[in-house]
């Protein structure tokens, strides 16, 4: 790629990409041991969300005949966690990737890489998304109070999502 700095800063994304995917299936788990199998397939489909969005940066890498340097993953951490919690860990792990995706836009424009500054825009799109999504089940929770009845129907209606097409 012609700037070293961007290339860097891509296989970066690569890696907060799979650290998501991590972050994402231990909660999946932690969702599980709680019996919540809705929670539990929702963190897993935005696990396999977290793989296409890594996916992406690594094929957009080689396809500007950059070089894809791995690095290595931090273990995931999810302790003592509520359903409340589990979503407000996300909310705030999505603001932090929101923040990244910002960051890597500010400094493709910086070096004039105007393709990379259009690849970006799907990323800024697609996190918009992303917290939209936490954020409505917060609000969810928040209105049944851990009722059982509500976290019930929350987890019935978690358990509906699939895998997206094109991800
Ligand atoms: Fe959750 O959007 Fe990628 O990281």
């Amino acid at each position: 790629m012609k700037s070293k700095a961007v290339e860097a800063a891509l296989n970066n994304q690569i890696k907060e990409e799979l650290q998501s995917a991590y972050q994402y299936l231990a909660m999946s788990a932690e969702a599980d041991r709680l019996n919540l199998p809705g929670f539990a397939n929702w963190f897993k489909m935005q696990y396999q969300e977290e793989l296409a969005h890594a996916d992406k940066f690594f094929n957009y890498v080689l396809e500007r005949d950059g070089e894809v340097c791995l690095q290595q993953l931090d273990a995931p951490k999810v302790e003592n966690a509520s359903p409340l919690s589990l979503f407000e860990d996300a909310l705030a792990h999505e603001q932090h990737i929101s923040g990244c995706i910002f960051k890597l836009k500010d400094l493709a424009r910086a070096e004039s890489d105007h393709a990379t500054d259009v690849f970006l825009e799907w990323f800024v799109t697609e996190q918009v998304e992303e917290e939209a999504n936490a954020r409505g089940v917060i609000d969810q929770l928040k209105m049944v109070e851990g009722n059982k009845n509500g976290l019930f129907m929350i987890d019935r209606e978690l358990a509906s999502r699939k895998p997206e097409e094109g991800e």
